[in-house]
């Protein structure tokens, strides 16, 4: 699925977040900027030792990662030439701020990515694997927020979803096309 929303286009997609060759992707980390498993896992295991150096600066120098925020190291081996890191919420039934620090993901690793000039970003479905958002409300709440803020600042060139498997990719298409339809 490809289409353009005021001049940034958008492309929702099957795939491993390690392959894309967008100028930055999105790690699904957490706070101690350590490395873990799922993406994040992938990221450190392809990218390289580089990686988890330019993390552990980051940590010497802020104490890692709080949730909703992101930081940025260089890309290592990977075909991208940046690595955003973006701590998801963990799922906790609902009530406690899971929907605005996962909105807050998404937005830091924009404003982040703007900042770098960075021209094009690849995100994975952040907290829907280990940290158990449940993926429809998630897929919603990523949505919405790249609308926002594409519609706000007319920025970055292309935004790329990278979705594991075929149930996730057809959430994130289906909720695409009920964002669309509702702001036409
Ligand atoms: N490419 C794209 N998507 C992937 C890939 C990949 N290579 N691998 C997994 N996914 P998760 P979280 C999907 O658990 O829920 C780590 O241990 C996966 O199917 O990676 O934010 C961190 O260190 C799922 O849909 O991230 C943290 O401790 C989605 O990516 C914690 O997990 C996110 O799953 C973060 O948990």
């Amino acid at each position: 699925m490809e289409f353009t929303i005021n001049g940034t286009c958008i492309v929702v997609l099957q795939g491993d977040i390690t392959k894309q060759d967008t100028e930055a992707i999105v790690n699904a980390a957490n706070s101690s900027l350590l490395g873990g498993g799922g993406v994040d896992g992938a990221i450190h295991r392809t990218g390289g030792p580089q990686i988890l150096a330019e993390c552990k600066q980051i940590r010497a120098k802020q104490g890692g990662c709080p949730t909703g925020e992101a930081v940025i190291t260089s890309g290592g081996n990977l075909a991208a030439k940046y690595v955003i890191h973006t701590v998801g919420p963990v799922w906790r039934g609902g009530s406690n701020d899971e929907a605005r620090l996962l909105r807050n993901a998404y937005w830091n690793s924009l404003n982040l990515a703007n900042e770098k000039g960075i021209r094009s970003i690849a995100f994975p479905s952040i907290s829907t694997g280990a940290y158990r958002f449940p993926i429809v409300e998630a897929a919603q709440i990523a949505v919405k927020t790249v609308l926002d803020f594409v519609v706000e600042k007319r920025i970055p060139e292309e935004i790329r979803f990278v979705l594991f498997n075929d149930r996730d990719l057809r959430i994130y298409q289906k909720t695409w096309e009920q964002n669309l339809r509702s702001n036409i």
